[in-house]
């Protein structure tokens, strides 16, 4: 866990970022490293939409797959000028702000309409802020990873999962921060930490029971390939944010910075579109290829989710009247 990468090592990093912005040639070279694949739609998104768009005064550098930096510790690449952009969560920013927990919590965000709500809306200012301040990293715009169910090797016969109950003692694999982890717990399950690129061979080898993501996720990482049952929970509507270097973004012109956040804007746009319509289309899909999909007691997991979190530790550093606004932005 990174609870101990302390303020002031953060403005000491911040710093350094100022002093080192990174340019290639006359352009600004932009390194982005995300977990996610090259065929993942953020990362199509940021590649055919984003790039072209600030073509004109940046490179840009995608690396996929966790192949340049480890899952959750990309935010600390930038705030070293280690890498300029990054495909980030609200759980890995909690881990240098809990207060971000709120925007990872289950059955918080309703839609991709409500995500891009809250994002523009002024009760964020004030989290943007504290990210640039002690982080040195800008939140451009915010992206739709989907809603996340609970995919499980265990066939429905096995073991169908229809309430809370259902999960105790499986293994869910969870992202590995606590705000992850929080959320394994309060589905009911076991929740086992793993970083995403290796979720692949833990369901293969039976290491793990199961994990959740949004289904263009199951289908793109091929976790159909080795798992037989998705329990539609819908616990979380994930959302990512475009994370961008402050210090490469203070070195751009007034212009520059216009077009570096319309493009951000439009990429994830353009990839919260095409993942709302995999995400109808994917269940025939993954249909075909055998899985059982079903919907289980959501009343039962909402209700059993949001017991969890009142009065959590979590919740606690949620700033006052943010759940309210939050759900006001709703329908
Ligand atoms: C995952 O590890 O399950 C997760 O879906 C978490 C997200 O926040 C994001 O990091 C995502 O992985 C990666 O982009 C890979 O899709």
């Amino acid at each position: 866990m990174k609870m101990n990468f302390t303020r002031r090592t953060l403005m000491a990093l911040t710093v350094v970022a100022i002093a080192a912005p990174v340019y290639a040639a006359d352009k600004v070279n932009l390194r982005l490293s995300t977990p996610a694949s090259e065929t993942d739609q953020r990362s199509v998104a940021l590649a055919e939409v984003f790039a072209p768009a600030v073509a004109e005064f940046a490179t840009y550098e995608p690396h996929y797959n966790g192949s340049l930096i480890a899952q959750n510790s990309e935010l600390e690449a930038i705030a070293s000028g280690d890498l300029e952009m990054s495909i980030t969560s609200a759980q890995e920013l909690a881990q240098f702000f809990p207060e971000f927990s709120i925007f990872a919590t289950g059955y918080v965000h309703q839609n991709a309409a409500h995500q891009v709500d809250v994002f523009n809306d002024p009760l964020m200012e004030p989290f943007k802020q504290k990210v640039e301040d002690e982080l040195g990293v800008k939140l451009l715009a915010v992206m739709y990873l989907g809603q996340r169910h609970v995919n499980l090797r265990q066939t429905k016969d096995e073991l169908a999962v229809m309430t809370p109950e259902d999960l105790a003692g499986i293994n869910l694999r969870m992202p590995g921060t606590d705000a992850w982890q929080f959320l394994g717990k309060a589905l009911g399950a076991n929740p086992t930490p793993m970083a995403f690129t290796e979720v692949y061979t833990a369901l293969q080898t039976g290491s793990v029971d199961g994990q959740d993501n949004p289904l263009p996720t199951v289908v793109d990482a091929k976790f159909y390939e080795v798992t037989n049952q998705i329990a539609l929970t819908s616990h979380l509507v994930d959302l990512n944010y475009v994370a961008f270097s402050k210090s490469v973004w203070d070195g751009l012109s007034a212009d520059q910075q216009a077009a570096v956040k319309a493009a951000a804007e439009a990429a994830a746009e353009s990839g919260r579109q095409k993942q709302l319509e995999k995400e109808e289309s994917l269940v025939a899909f993954l249909k075909e290829q055998g899985m059982e999909i079903y919907k289980p007691d959501l009343n039962a997991f909402r209700k059993h989710v949001q017991g969890q979190y009142a009065g959590s530790e979590l919740a606690a550093s949620w700033p006052e009247g943010v759940l309210d606004r939050i759900n006001a932005l709703g329908n």
